[in-house]
């Protein structure tokens, strides 16, 4: 459509809402007839008619002001709501919406995203095919119709020659808008692709919550002010929960105690009333000391536990044997700091233990998760406003929203075909047992050449000539430089959808603020794109976005009342419509088999939760004695997103590697020395920054850095492996050890 420039900015915007449509539709594609025509203007006059600002100016010279809500893509627990005003489809105000616990102010990752991201002049506008050398980075610039025929040529014939499973979708958090998340599963569900194992965050965590209430959703974020002992458990919300923090403060102001349980002294530590620090991935075995104590002082509460828990008579006998000493041993605690945690813990009320993902990363993580979440049950400070477990919130969504709308339609899901988990990239890359063998690699919303263990191992597979990597992205990251055809993915931005939340109560849609920039088109478009051009003419993959949007919000469910595509348009995030004191297990009602909190479960391996350590053989213990930590320190980078900004690299400063200055001193190294730290994956250059941070045998690394960028070559995971954790197949990214030495 090509459009006179002399137009009232009424019909501008009208025009421009039916352009997104037809943008993001693919019925442009496919041609619109006249009833949809008509359909879609009404719609879409309607759409200005109730939220456009034109401003009047004179024919020739109009100006189009807009003001659209929007959320947080990030993969962050806040997912915070926002407000865009456009000038001309360029954004003179982004900041936050009224919506109550974003509280006005978006973090210092995002304050600037227009300009960090959707304006940055590194953004891909472009599709790009390979010139160079795998890795190198060499494209050249190719129209959307070559590369998505040529795409979809290769794909079919992968297709015909090795079937749909020799293609492995690869994604993550890099976009949280159930949309651009979810719609493409729908398109490599149909093409019978392998199904990725999305397990690198939260599922050691959930099953091992799950394992025992049932369900992970317990006190809402906002109700911990009400507590008046707060454990931090594996969590650093400082840095990475940041719009609780402020509540946990409320708390502090109401006279609560903050404990932190971390090996590393996070920015949450420093702040906290007290630090404990066990050694990484003992929390099981610290966990079950605790009970331990709780039992053998008579500090539990016996008519919670013979109301609304099982097992406690095999959990009594099985804690026996973590008593204070033997946990010291193994966590490293004074045995006085573990009775004296018990105690507090017990007798403080209503008290609280807040976890989230940290701890999971361990090969012991989700048995952790597990036991930790029975303690607020022995105790029965579920009871208590306030008290009991805090972790995630999407469960709430879950059961409000309709799936159906979002998920992969039921005809597919039926379809059995070969998972391969998201940890085991470089494994399943490089793998000859394979049958069939990976031949095709898409990755959107994900980087994970940086971000998923083993680097070194998935570099190697990204090299492989006979390979074809797929990557859309915004920018050229050390995964999309490996890709033979790059997409250029629209920024949240530019694109419609919406977002539920893992960690607060909030339901927000994205609107568009402006249209695509350059030739840069949505995940789902893309995907329809694809679709069409490989004939494929199920309606199912061809459902426009904003159709899937309201869809999602047609519910009856209660959680939803008063929340409508229309209201959300006007209000960005609403708060679910929960009960004002919400309380899940005052009275029990665990979402477990039997509707109790599980001590014990013999459908579960091992039935009660156990420290099973790793263990090395003695070589390797000599080799690389270093407990090594890859964790989230930066506080402008979220995951590997934003590390290639120039601001932010110069904000965010080099990577450090913690030493304590036992280890330092023993291997003669001062602070500010150039190390190179190594095991027998891979080796990172990085200096040296001498602390408590960390205790004697642990090192701690920031994750998120590039590998490209540092010398060397490598990041974080080039000396982390591909691990699974005991229960959820997640990754036991944490269990690394190497050696450090002076370069
Ligand atoms: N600034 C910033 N914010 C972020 C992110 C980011 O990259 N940067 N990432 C987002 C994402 S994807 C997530 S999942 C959340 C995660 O948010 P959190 O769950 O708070 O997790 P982490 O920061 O990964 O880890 C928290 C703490 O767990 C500790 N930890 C590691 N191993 C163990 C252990 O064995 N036991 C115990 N007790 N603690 C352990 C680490 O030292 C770390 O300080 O943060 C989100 N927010
Ligand atoms: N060593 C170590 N490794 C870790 C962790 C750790 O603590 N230590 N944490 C793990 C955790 S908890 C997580 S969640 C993972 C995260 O790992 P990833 O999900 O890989 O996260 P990001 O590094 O943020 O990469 C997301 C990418 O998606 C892109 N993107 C954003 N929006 C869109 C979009 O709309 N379309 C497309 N096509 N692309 C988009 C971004 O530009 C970015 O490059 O990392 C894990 N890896
Ligand atoms: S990254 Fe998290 S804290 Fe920052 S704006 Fe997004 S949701 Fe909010
Ligand atoms: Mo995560």
């Amino acid at each position: 459509m090509t459009f006179s420039k002399c137009r009232t900015p009424i019909i501008d915007e009208a025009l421009e809402v039916i352009n997104n449509y037809s943008n993001m539709d693919s019925k442009k594609n496919k041609g619109i007839d006249r009833r949809e025509f008509i359909e879609l203007s009404t719609k879409g006059v309607a759409a200005v008619s109730l939220f456009s600002l034109p401003i009047i100016s004179s024919c020739g010279n109009s100006e189009t002001t807009k003001t659209v809500f929007g959320a947080c893509y990030h993969d962050c627990p806040d997912r915070c709501s926002w407000k865009v005003k456009t000038i001309d489809n360029k954004v003179t105000d982004f900041q936050a919406s009224q919506n109550p616990y974003t509280a006005g102010k978006l973090c210092d990752k995002m304050v600037n995203f227009p300009n960090d991201v959707t304006f940055h002049s590194d953004r891909i506008l472009t599709p790009l095919k390979r010139t160079g050398e795998k890795g190198k980075g060499e494209f050249a610039k190719i129209s959307w119709k070559q590369a998505i025929n040529e795409v979809a040529t290769k794909l079919k014939s992968i297709i015909n020659e090795k079937g749909g499973e020799a293609i492995l979708p690869y994604s993550f958090g890099g976009n949280q808008g159930k949309v651009q998340s979810k719609v493409p599963n729908r398109f490599f569900a149909h093409i019978g692709a392998s199904q990725l194992e999305r397990t690198i965050c939260g599922s050691a965590a959930v099953a091992g919550v799950l394992a025992t209430n049932g369900q992970t959703t317990g006190v809402l974020p906002e109700d911990i002010i009400h507590s008046k002992f707060i454990v931090l458990w594996g969590t650093n919300p400082v840095l990475s929960n940041q719009h609780l923090w402020p509540f946990i403060q409320k708390a502090k102001e109401n006279g609560a105690t903050i404990v932190v349980v971390d090996p590393f002294k996070s920015q949450t530590a420093e702040k906290a009333d007290w630090h404990i620090q066990p050694y990484p991935g003992t929390d099981t075995a610290l966990a079950l000391g605790l009970m331990h104590v709780i039992l053998n002082e008579n500090l539990h509460d016996q008519d919670y536990i013979d109301q609304y828990t099982v097992g406690i008579d095999e959990l009594a006998e099985h804690v026996q044997k973590y008593d204070p000493v033997s946990v010291s041993q193994i966590t490293g605690l004074e045995k006085e700091t573990i009775i004296l945690l018990a105690k507090t813990y017990a007798q403080s009320s209503p008290s609280l233990i807040r976890v989230l993902i940290g701890m999971e990363h361990q090969v012991n993580g989700s048995s952790a998760f597990r036991a930790v979440a029975m303690l607020p049950a022995l105790t029965g400070s579920w009871r208590h406003f306030g008290g009991g477990l805090m972790h995630m919130t999407y469960e709430l969504f879950g059961a409000s929203l309709n799936w159906e709308s979002i998920n992969i339609p039921k005809e597919l899901a039926s379809k059995e075909t070969r998972s391969i988990n998201m940890i085991e990239l470089g494994k399943a890359l490089t793998s000859k047992d394979l049958n069939p063998g990976v031949d095709a690699l898409f990755v959107f919303n994900s980087n994970p050449a940086v971000t998923t263990p083993n680097q070194n191992l998935i570099l190697k597979g990204l090299e492989r000539e006979d390979l074809l990597t797929i990557v859309s992205e915004h920018f050229m990251t050390d995964t999309a430089r490996y890709a033979d055809y790059v997409f250029p993915a629209t920024s949240v931005l530019e694109n419609w959808d919406i977002l539920d939340s893992w960690g607060s109560t909030y339901i927000n849609i994205n609107e568009p603020a402006i249209e695509p920039l350059g030739e840069s088109k949505p995940n789902s478009e893309l995907f329809r794109l694809l679709a069409r051009e490989m004939g494929f003419s199920e309606s199912y993959l061809y459902e426009s976005d904003i159709d899937i949007v309201k869809n999602t919000l047609q519910s009856d469910h209660e959680y939803l009342k008063g929340i409508t595509f229309e209201s959300l348009r006007k209000t960005g995030g609403q708060r679910l419509n929960l009960p004002d004191k919400w309380m899940p297990h005052a009275q029990g009602n665990f979402k477990t088999k039997t509707g109790k909190c599980h001590f014990y479960d013999e459908d579960i391996e091992p039935s009660l939760p156990t420290y099973i350590p790793r263990e090395y053989n003695k070589t390797d213990r000599e080799k690389y004695p270093l407990h090594l930590l890859t964790i989230k320190t930066p506080k402008y980078l979220l995951n590997s997103s934003h590390a290639n900004i120039d601001h932010i690299q110069k904000k965010e400063g080099k990577p450090y590697l913690e030493v304590n200055p036992n280890d330092a001193s023993t291997r003669n190294i001062a602070d500010g020395d150039e190390l190179k730290v190594y095991n027998q994956r891979g080796r990172v250059f990085i200096t040296a920054r001498i602390s408590n941070k960390v205790q004697r045998g642990i090192v701690c690394m920031p994750q998120g850095f590039w590998p490209s960028l540092l010398k060397g070559g490598s990041s974080a995971n080039a000396l982390t492996d591909h691990l699974l954790t005991d229960l959820g197949r997640g990754g036991a990214i944490q269990e690394a050890k190497v050696e450090i030495i002076k370069v």
